[in-house]
Formats: structure tokens, sequence, C-alpha cells
């Protein structure tokens, strides 16, 4: 038994509320160390004889990662509090584990026992339900459609007529995006992520001159009232992106400090060294990156959050948008972000608050600051996996299994999955033009837990290389559009939001790896309702036995453009390369 591998410890994504009445309770072990773990808890008040009364239940392995499974148990104490403990067995040794870390006999002092004081509603986490039916469209407006000539910005170029680049412009904007609500609908997206849309310099608005603007070359503040209504009319909801991280040189405070240095009254507002405030040869304050161009705000000074908090207010109380993304969030203080949320769902309780983070973000998922973080863990290992075809199925799984047990289950939820975006090459570059790659990387995104975004253009095959590669014009002639493509992704989401396998109401769990086949099997489950996904992540014909499954698969679901005419044996599921095979399974 490898007992310095056990570890628990409550409230974070070991120990937490899933909702009003349950917790779901987690033990880390050492990968196929444990035969046997336990549950022992009970109510902490509740003695008899002076002996205090636990019950016992077994937990079940929900995941195994290359060096650890995860214990995992759902209990509903009767009155909301509980101390707890472990019982493990390897099938030689057994041991108890509580929070006395003695490792040995059963904790003789209640006081030794782990404890979940009290579930109080008010700390459930509770991302906004409509996330969790949501599929997103990520568009940058400047490339979407230009709808209204008159708006170009100056030196716009005909559509899609050269490449993109950091510094030209297209003439992008919400006419455009106005004009193909049709089309978005068509598709079956019921969410847009906008990346900036207020007054900036750049092409791509992440440094903001005017938050409480619109952007000229992207419209006025009714064409955009006009925008929402249209979405809203559609069911399709709207998030903006908040660059509060930073502001754009020349946003007027920072050019009031330019010019008044010292005396200037917006001095506060940000970070700066000392003076003169230079941005040549390197600027003398914090900035977003090393970009002298983006001066990060100071968002522990009263006025700067009063400036901020009032745009987070406005354009949710004015637009009535559905969300904001959070630009560098990680970089702003989270005392600005307690804030952000309280005024955001003070005026929209269901607004979606999506953090951009890369990295591990539990210190922002407490239910205190973001609803969601951009989920590039999960983008890092579907890319790794589907796109580039560089990691073995086993280490897929492990990979995703390390994901979905950094948080909680009810995080994962409104997890933001996204394949790539403006930050990154498109999926099909990433594929290597392999259209095949991009289906089995579509099919797993909208099978998988949480709520999935598409790039713009991605649906129809658009390539494009690392910023600004991937922020070309979206492609609208159709005779170059991959319209088979379309039609994968389309009947995709409709799966998605009409079986509810698809979504977010079935539990995802990995069944079976073969790393010499390159196959990976998957089941959703929702209650004795099953879905089993088998994807061939190779370029050759595969098979996968039927003994896996212990159970008649019935119900294959097929989907546009891959015939099912295989020739499945007794005993093995034939799967055709880069293929899959979908069962919705009932008793
Ligand atoms: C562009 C080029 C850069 C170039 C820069 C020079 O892409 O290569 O150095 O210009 O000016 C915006 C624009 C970008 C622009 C950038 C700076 O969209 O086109 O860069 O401003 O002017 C990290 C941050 C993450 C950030 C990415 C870009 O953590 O927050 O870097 N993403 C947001 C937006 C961007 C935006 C900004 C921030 C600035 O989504 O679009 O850029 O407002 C790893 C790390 C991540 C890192 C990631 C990407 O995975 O874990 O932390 O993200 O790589 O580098």
């Amino acid at each position: 038994m490898i007992k310095e591998a056990i570890y628990h410890r409550p409230k974070n994504n070991f120990a937490y509320a899933y909702d009003a009445d349950t917790l779901h309770i987690v033990l880390q072990t050492k990968k196929g160390d444990m035969q046997d773990v336990q549950l022992i808890y009970g109510d902490p008040y509740d003695w008899k004889d002076e002996k205090w009364q636990t019950e016992t239940d077994s937990m079940t392995c929900s995941g195994s990662t290359d060096l650890y499974d995860y214990w995992f148990i759902a209990v509903k104490p009767t009155f909301r509090r509980m101390r707890y403990g472990f019982y493990c067995s390897d099938g030689k040794e057994e041991c108890y584990v509580a929070e006395d870390g003695i490792f040995s006999t059963l904790p003789t002092e209640i006081s030794h026992f782990f404890c979940f004081p009290y579930l109080n509603k008010a700390d459930v986490f509770q991302a906004p339900n409509w996330v969790k039916d949501t599929v997103w469209y990520q568009i940058f407006p400047e490339r979407f459609a230009n709808g209204d000539a008159s708006i170009n910005p100056e030196g716009a170029l005909p559509w899609g007529s050269e490449d993109p680049t950091p510094s030209n412009y297209f003439g992008g904007d919400f006419q455009g995006v106005i004009n193909n609500l049709d089309y978005l609908e068509k598709l079956g997206i019921n969410g847009i992520y906008f990346t900036p849309i207020f007054k900036a310099y750049s092409n791509h608005k992440y440094d903001t001159i005017d938050y409480m603007e619109i952007d000229p070359q992207f419209g006025d503040k009714e064409t955009f009232r006009t925008l929402i209504k249209e979405c809203h009319k559609r069911g399709i909801r709207v998030m903006l992106d908040a660059v509060f991280n930073h502001s754009g040189y020349y946003f007027p405070p920072f050019q009031d400090v330019l010019e008044n240095q010292e005396n200037s009254q917006y001095k506060e507002w940000f970070h700066l060294w000392d003076y003169p405030v230079v941005t040549d040869p390197a600027p003398n304050y914090d900035t977003f990156a090393f970009v002298s161009s983006m001066p990060k705000l100071n968002t522990e000074n009263k006025e700067v959050r009063d400036y901020l908090l009032e745009v987070a207010r406005y354009w949710v109380e004015e637009f009535d948008i559905d969300g904001w993304r959070l630009d560098v969030a990680n970089e702003v203080d989270h005392a600005f972000w307690r804030d952000f949320r309280r005024v955001v769902k003070e005026v929209k309780p269901e607004a979606y608050i999506l953090g951009e983070i890369w990295h591990d973000s539990m210190p922002w998922l407490q239910g205190d600051q973001f609803d969601a973080v951009m989920n590039y863990p999960f983008t890092n290992g579907a890319i790794t996996f589907f796109a580039e075809n560089n990691m073995q199925p086993t280490a897929f799984s492990n990979s995703l299994n390390r994901v979905m047990h950094m948080y909680p289950q009810n995080i994962n939820e409104a997890a933001f999955n996204l394949l790539d975006s403006h930050d990154t090459p498109r999926i099909l570059s990433l594929a290597k033009e392999s259209a095949a790659r991009v289906k089995l990387l579509y099919l797993f995104q909208l099978t998988f837990t949480g709520t999935p975004c598409i790039y713009y253009g991605d649906e129809i095959g658009m390539s494009g290389g690392q910023d600004p590669g991937c922020r070309a014009c979206m492609e609208w002639d159709s005779s170059r559009q991959d319209q088979e493509l379309f039609q994968f992704v389309q009947e995709l989401i409709a799966l998605r939001k009409q079986n509810a396998l698809f979504g977010n109401k079935a539990t995802f769990s990995f069944l079976h790896a073969d790393d010499e086949k390159n196959v990976l099997v998957y089941e959703k489950r929702l209650g004795n309702q099953q879905l089993v996904v088998m994807l061939n992540n190779s370029e050759s014909v595969s098979h996968v036995s039927k003994t896996i499954f212990g159970r008649e698969l019935n119900n294959e679901i097929s989907l546009p453009t891959q015939k099912i005419e295989n020739q499945d044996s007794a005993s093995e599921f034939e799967v055709p390369p880069l293929g899959w095979r979908i069962f919705e399974v009932k008793d």
C-alpha cells in the first residue's frame, strides 16, 4: 500500500457541495493500489451511549490518471453536516485515512475526522443553468462579416483580399453579424462570444480607448442593441470581452499621465514605477506582458474599481448582454473580481462570468468570482491527441481524467471547452489539413462535459496559423466552404440539444483505451441510459472487442458522411479509419 499517495482535503475538488443537498467526496490513491475504499461518515452531533454513530459506504473509482485513482461518492447528509474518514484496503493491508494523518487505526477522537461543517445553500457553486445547454460561437468582429461599408475604418481592404496582419482592416461590423444570424441559427449555436467591441486603437480592440463606447468601425449603440435583440429573438445569448487588466495607450487617463506626469489626477490609476513616465526605450510602468501600449490598470484604486464596475454594470443593464469573458483574468486581484461578480449578478443573476485563465483556476472558482474559465487544459489534450496524433489513447484518457478531477463536477459542467481561439492556430491547421481529424475533435468536444465553443470559420474548414494567421476574414463563398464539415457539426449540435446523453445531464467516463490500435472508447451515462462512443484515431481500420461492454449495444447513431457499412464480426466492432461508432443503449 502506498500511503504517501493517499490525499484528501475538504472544500475544493476533493469535497464540495454538488447541489443544495448533495456532497461529493473524492479520495486520491496510487493508481492500481486499492481494492476497496469506503467512506466512514456521520452527523457530528449524533451520539448514543457516548459513541459517535457512523455509517460506511463503498466508494467507486471515477477515473484514473497515469499516477492516481480517484475514488468518488455522493452523500446527502440528513442534517447537512458531516464528519468523515476513509477505510482503504489493497487486499493485503488496510488503513484508515482521517485529518490526523495517522493512516493506521480508526481515529478515536471525532476531532481527528475530516469535516464538512454545514452544507449552506448560499455556498453551493452554481453557474447559470442555461450555460450547460449552450453551444458557443466565438466571433472576432473585425473578421466575421462587413455589413456596412460606410463605417469601414480608413484603409479597409476588400474582404479576404489579403492575409490578416496585426494592423490591417477589412471592415467587419455588427451589421455583418446581423446579416448572418440565419447562418448561425442554421448551424445551431445558441451563444456568441465577441472579442472586444469597445472603442480601441487596434484591429483586435484589446487596447481600449473608451470602455463606454462601441468602436465606430463596428457600428453604434443602436446597431448593437438591434444585434442583441435579434440574437435573443433566436435564443442566442451574447457574451462580451472585458479587458480590465489593462487599458490601451490612448485611454484618456493614461494620456493624461503622459502629459501631466506627477500632477496627473490619474497617476494612481496605473502601476507607475517612477517619473517621468516613458514608453521608450521601455515602459517604466506595469503592462500586459511587455507591451508598452497596454498599461496595467490599478484595480486596487477605488476610482479605477468604481469606473470598471460601472462599465461592467452598464453593458448588462443597458444592453441586456448575457455574460462577460474576462481578459487576462488571472492578473487582476481577487477582491476586484468579487466586487465584479456582486455588481454583475445584482443586475443579472443569470449572467455568465468566464475568466480567461490557461492554468489551474481553483482559486477563482470558489463561487465568489467566476462561473467558469476557458478550459485550455482540455484544449491542449484534445489537440495533442486528435489533431496532432501525438499522444497515446491511454495518455489522453489519463490527461483528461486529470483535467476532470481538477475541479468539482458542477464546475466542469459549465467549463468553456474550446478547441482553438483567436490566440491559437486553427484546428484544421493543427490537424495538418485533415478534416477527418477535425471531425473527431468536434465529436469529442460536443459529447464532453462542459459548454463547447466553436471558433468562427472552423465549421467550414478555415485554416490559419498562430495570431494573426488565425484571424482571417470569414469565408462566405460557399464554393470554398467545407459543406460536409458544416453538416457534420450541425448534426452534432442538434444531437447535443435533442439527446440528453450528449450533454451535461449525463456523466462522462472513459471505458477503454487501446494504444496499439490507437482506439479510444468512452461513455456517457444518465440513469440506465448509456451512450457509447468508439473513436479510431488511426489511419487504418480498427476493431473494438464487444466483450468490453458486457451488454448488447443496440441502436447505432449515424452521423453524416460516415456510412455505417462496417463488417462487424460476432466478437468485434469495426471502426473506420479516423472514424467512429456511436451507440445509444437502452435497457
Ligand atoms: C500580438 C501578437 C504577439 C505580439 C504582440 C506584440 O500575438 O505575439 O508579441 O502582438 O504587440 C492582444 C491581441 C494580440 C496581441 C496582444 C499584445 O489579441 O494579437 O499580441 O494583445 O499586444 C497569455 C495571457 C493571455 C493572453 C495571451 C495572448 O495569459 O491572457 O497571452 N490572451 C489575452 C487575449 C489576447 C490579447 C491579450 C490577452 C491582451 O485573449 O487576444 O492579446 O489583451 C500559454 C500561457 C498563457 C498565454 C498563452 C498565449 O499557454 O499559459 O498564459 O496567454 O500561452 O501566449
